[in-house]
């Protein structure tokens, strides 16, 4: 796979946005994962045996294959019942977004009930803005003219991918953070499953993918956030959601840490797993199995299962 992307030319990789598009439509038109449900933009899985847990990669495909080799993927993903997710941003600012977003499509393609590919800010729909999106000018370097349909294709793909999954009732993943609205919460299910649909009229979809969880005082439990889009959401926010969906850990990424960081007294834990464009920061991924799943209370026991690539 790592060779077939560096040397993938424009209609290669378009191929491979297509098939990983195909798998992606065919779990929204059936509504389901192996051992799961998918509604919209929301996974629900009921079901597994074991977890992987992928953080922002931001085109450093290193870390990636780095990961792939440790959880030995061809096996792993070879059981539908074993699941890998990404939690999102797969481009700009390391040197390989291309190769990247190749190999999660491939991933994604040859494992559809397998893979989750969730989506990040850096995946956002056009109409908001992309910090630091340079993977136009990837594309444009690598394929010249070829490019602007590979462009286009990634982010009609981009609209399809996973915006929150539940594992198993005990963890809730996002890229960013929580939705802090009323209604947001209230009827979580139907405004995740629809916030790609809604996202001009509704906050939600900015919300999962740029907000940060950070120490917030008093109602309304959320303040403007300092990217100037998405809000900081509070640990009353974050009370709400687990009691919403019964989940007890909410797992993300969005933000450079030393691998991972917990807040909000030991219910987020924020993983990140790229190194290349942050140098200072570590690179982590998440792996357990379902029966470390079912004793997990807080972020503090998921800790246990952080590994560092190699
Ligand atoms: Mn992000």
């Amino acid at each position: 796979m790592q060779q077939s992307a560096a040397k993938a030319d424009a209609p290669d990789f378009l191929q491979k946005i297509e098939q990983a598009t195909g798998a992606l439509q065919a779990e929204r038109k059936n509504e389901s994962i192996a051992g799961g449900k998918v509604s919209g933009g929301l996974v629900e899985i009921h079901d597994l045996q074991n977890l992987v847990i992928v953080s922002d990669l931001h085109g450093d495909s290193n870390s990636l294959f780095r990961i792939l080799d440790e959880i030995n993927y061809e096996q792993f993903l070879a059981n539908p019942m074993n699941k890998l997710v990404f939690l999102g941003d797969y481009v700009d600012r390391g040197s390989d977004s291309i190769g990247v977003m190749y190999s999660v499509c491939y991933l994604k393609h040859t494992y559809p009930d397998s893979v989750v590919l969730m989506r990040g800010n850096h995946e956002s729909p056009s109409e908001f803005p992309f910090s630091s999106h340079d993977l136009p000018y990837r594309i444009e370097e690598r394929f010249g003219s070829g490019g602007k349909a590979v462009y286009t294709k990634l982010l009609s793909m981009f609209k399809l991918l996973t915006l929150a999954t539940i594992v198993q009732q005990k963890l809730l993943l996002v890229h960013g953070g929580l939705p802090t609205e009323d209604v947001a919460i209230d009827n979580y299910k139907e405004s995740i499953a629809a916030a790609q649909e809604n996202h001009i009229r509704s906050r939600v979809l900015e919300e999962l993918l740029w907000n940060d969880p950070r120490k917030v005082d008093g109602a309304p439990g959320w303040e403007p956030s300092r990217r100037g889009i998405g809000r900081h959401f509070g640990s009353s926010i974050s009370r709400r959601w687990l009691q919403a969906s019964g989940a007890k850990v909410i797992v993300r990424g969005h933000e450079p840490c030393q691998g991972f960081r917990i807040d909000h007294d030991g219910v987020v834990l924020t993983l990140f797993s790229c190194r290349e464009a942050y140098p200072s920061f570590k690179a982590a991924y998440l792996m357990l199995n379902a029966d470390q799943l079912y004793s997990t209370g807080n972020a503090k026991d998921l800790t246990q299962y952080v590994r560092f690539p190699a």
